[in-house]
């Protein structure tokens, strides 16, 4: 039974996440955006040190930023941060526009990784209204990348979910499952029905993205509902964008749920403020939990909640 079904006064304990990079934002909207595998790794062990149990993982390309699926450079990533630190470590199957199904799942074919992120379903994912806050483009590619959302429409049909799900559970990767609107819950409700998805499932709501629900609190509760009702039982984190970020996180930590934090998903520690780290919103969201009296699940501690393999079974 998860935390959301007993509530918080008998529910166990908080999974922080840290989002290091992502996809959304370019290097030029924050000089502290890390972008090598080397500055990922450092992040990494930061967030961990910080109290985050799980780190999300994009690889970019070292020379200029770019996203990429390279799996020499994800490795490198991966087996690095697995060198330093205890976290779980959770790459992305999402990919950019320009990718195909197979090669966003590659990367789990291949490491085999504890988790991954798993798109429960298509919509439009535009970045595009972000490109009037870049005063100067560090690297050829950052405007036309974000122009292109503009036509951009994230491909995740019932044929693609399937793969993933059938790459996933081969290697037994547990997925972590993004929902960016109500009607996604049903997307998975059928593809558990189908037997392709194995419960217990663990959501992410993914709230504040251009294409999918809107932020707010009434819309998290609605989600929260409506996933009872079509989904019984689960895990719930949130994640959600630029500063919505920890009113969304505090609130679903609150209902017995879980939260993300991360510079994939907000740049910003305080109105106007850079964060300089992942690792400084991890604080802060620790801080906030104490001060509510939340405990933070370590690793260890969120792996056996999450029913993870452990990382003596991944392939980096
Ligand atoms: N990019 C975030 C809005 C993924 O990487 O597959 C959600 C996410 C999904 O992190
Ligand atoms: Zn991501």
């Amino acid at each position: 039974m998860s935390a959301l079904e007993k509530g918080r006064e008998t529910m166990g304990k908080v999974i922080i996440t840290a989002a290091l990079t992502g996809n959304i934002h370019v290097p030029s909207m924050s000089p502290y955006l890390p972008v090598t595998p080397g500055q990922l790794i450092d992040e990494a062990v930061r967030c961990g040190e910080a109290g985050a149990a799980v780190v999300h993982v994009h690889a970019r390309s070292p020379e200029d930023g770019r996203p990429t699926t390279d799996l020499e450079i994800y490795r490198e990533i991966l087996s690095g941060i697995k060198a330093r630190t205890n976290v779980v470590i959770s790459p992305t199957t999402g990919g950019t526009a320009t990718m195909t199904p197979e090669q966003r799942i590659a990367v789990v074919r291949e490491l085999k990784p504890e988790m991954a992120t798993f798109n429960a379903g298509s919509f439009n994912f535009a970045l595009y209204p972000v490109l009037n806050k870049v005063k100067e483009f560090k690297h050829d590619w950052e405007k036309s990348f974000l122009e292109s959302t503009e036509g951009f429409i994230f491909a995740n049909t019932f044929t693609s979910l399937k793969v993933f799900c059938k790459t996933m559970n081969e290697v037994e990767t547990k997925p972590e499952l993004e929902v960016y609107d109500v009607g996604q819950l049903t997307n998975l409700s059928q593809i558990i029905q189908e037997g392709f998805l194995k419960k217990p499932i663990y959501l992410q709501f993914v709230l504040g993205i251009l294409g999918g629900i809107p932020a707010s609190i009434d819309n998290l509760l609605f989600l929260t509902n409506t996933a009872r009702r079509v989904l019984g039982d689960f895990e719930l984190s949130v994640c959600a964008a630029g500063r919505f970020q920890f009113p969304m996180g505090v609130v679903n930590m609150l209902q017995g749920g879980h939260m993300r934090v991360g510079l994939e998903d907000n740049l910003y520690l305080n109105k106007g403020q850079l964060a300089k780290s992942s690792a400084e919103q991890v604080e802060k969201a620790i801080r906030i939990a104490r001060e509510l009296g939340l405990d933070i699940a370590t690793p260890d501690e969120a792996r056996k909640i999450l029913g993870l393999k452990g990382p003596d079974k991944v392939n980096f």
